[in-house]
């Protein structure tokens, strides 16, 4: 991503970089700021967003076993992805036949892009047809042909013609009728930048003739921060409606299009990146972030990052389950489901704050590891009212459920009798509260 690809190695020196903590945040916000502007990002937005990562860098504490440069690219991770965006949004069709205008200023990339995404959406299994409504430009209709014929969909227009809705009407009936259920109207451009009411009242006109699914605006990323505006307007028109920044491989000015676009509350939903048909994507803030920032170290990180917020929800169960000194199968399952998606015990345990201190046998561990699948079964194989109230679970109960979940009587016991002891430490540990810290899973598995 031109301009921002000074920020790989400002978070590479940033983690391998010895010195002190607050010098290497201060390089690093510098950088940053740097590289937002270059990218075209509005430069009070810049100030805003370092000020605050630098407060939450310096004035809190990382998480216990985490270190506080990871802690911190973490923090700037997030921040970046709120800065572009936040959350995707869905990109297929909610209803089918789905119907896509595009609108946008002349030269954006419309035609380009109306081709991008009938291969996109032709390859996930639609049936995709392509519409030109550009009465304006003549080429226009061989342009979008061309492209038709190139992916292989069906395509409609109307050589000389000169009424767009019309002719776009036309065009819808004429797909439906063949079975195509994603349908992409492409119109002609509007006029320049800097005149939007006009632009957005052609477009309201025309959405209003065609009542199409959704109006895609498609915006070139050359005009930076400068997209504002325009995507501001658009947005307040057509809250439903959906955005394409195109051309960013060509100009450095991406992220500044970007987060102007994000700053309005409208979501971007493709990007594209060059001139071949291939060159689109669904747009999402993280996995951008993610490559801009260079992915490999990362990844890792935000996975203990993961694991660590759920060993977290972890740990909140076990202290309600002590605090109400009430623990069904149903809370036992729940943890053995989370641990198991946790990945290996032992460094999740150390991951729980308080645990890493806490011998921990590990042939105990590997004992459970081992387990974990056999018991899921077995409380698969229970009731509702058998796992809310373990205690009705009598002997032919357990012959039941052990034939349920192919396994053996004992075993069901064996079960039973970990989730007593289990229930008593709990109670044991209610009495000694200042033990709540320990508990986690160390009522469970030591
Ligand atoms: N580098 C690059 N070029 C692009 C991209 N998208 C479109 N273009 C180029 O931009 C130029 C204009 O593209 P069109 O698709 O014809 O734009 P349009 O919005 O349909 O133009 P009008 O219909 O005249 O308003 C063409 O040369 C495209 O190849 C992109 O993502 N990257
Ligand atoms: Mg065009």
């Amino acid at each position: 991503m031109k301009g921002l690809e000074r920020l790989r190695y400002a978070i590479a020196s940033f983690i391998k970089g010895g010195g002190k903590y607050e010098d290497a945040v201060n390089n690093f916000i510098r950088d940053l700021q740097k590289a937002l502007i270059t990218a075209d990002v509005n430069v009070r937005v810049v100030i805003d967003l370092t000020k605050k990562i630098k407060e939450k860098a310096l004035e809190s504490e990382p998480p216990p076993g985490v270190l506080r440069r990871e802690w911190f690219v973490k923090i700037v991770y997030d921040s970046l992805v709120e800065l572009f965006g936040g959350e995707s949004p869905e990109i297929y069709p909610t209803k089918l036949p789905w119907t896509i205008m595009l609108v946008g200023v002349q030269g954006t990339g419309k035609t380009t892009t109306a081709g991008k995404l009938a291969n996109f959406y032709k390859k996930r299994g639609y049936r995709v047809g392509l519409v030109t409504t550009d009465t304006y430009r003549p080429a226009a209709y061989d342009q979008l042909k061309q492209i038709s014929e190139q992916i292989g969909v069906p395509f409609y227009g109307e050589k000389g013609g000169k009424d767009p809705v019309k002719i776009a009407k036309r065009g819808i009936e004429f797909l439906k009728n063949r079975g195509v259920n994603v349908i992409i109207v492409d119109t002609a451009g509007r006029h320049g930048y800097g005149d939007e009411e006009y632009l957005l009242k052609e477009m309201e006109d025309l959405a209003k003739a065609l009542k199409p699914d959704e109006v895609m605006l498609v915006i070139d990323a050359y005009l930076g921060q400068k997209a504002y505006d325009l995507a501001k307007k658009f947005h307040e028109k057509a809250p439903i409606g959906s955005i394409t920044i195109t051309k960013l491989d060509g100009t450095a000015k991406g992220g500044g299009a970007i987060s102007a676009v994000s700053a309005t509350g409208a979501r971007i939903k493709f990007i594209g990146d060059g001139e071949k048909i291939d060159d689109i994507e669904p747009f999402n803030p993280r996995k951008f972030v993610s490559r801009v920032l260079g992915l490999g170290d990362l990844e890792t990180l935000l996975e203990k990052f993961k694991a660590l917020e759920e060993s977290e929800n972890l740990e909140k169960r076990w202290e309600k389950a002590l605090l109400t000194g009430r623990l069904t199968l149903r809370d036992l399952y729940a943890q053995i489901k989370s641990l198991k998606k946790l990945g290996p015990l032992r460094k999740v345990l150390q991951m729980i704050p308080g645990l890493s201190l806490m011998p921990i046998d590990e042939s105990k561990l590997q004992v459970s590891e081992d387990k974990m699948d056999k018991w899921l079964h077995i409380m698969d194989s229970m009731t509702y009212s058998e796992l809310d109230n373990p205690h009705i679970i009598d002997r032919s109960r357990i012959r039941r459920i052990a034939r349920g979940s192919g396994t053996s009587p004992e075993e069901v016991k064996e079960l039973l009798n970990y989730y007593e002891n289990t229930k008593r430490m709990l109670k044991t540990m209610k009495r000694k509260k200042s033990l709540l810290k320990r508990l986690g899973a160390g009522g469970v598995f030591s």
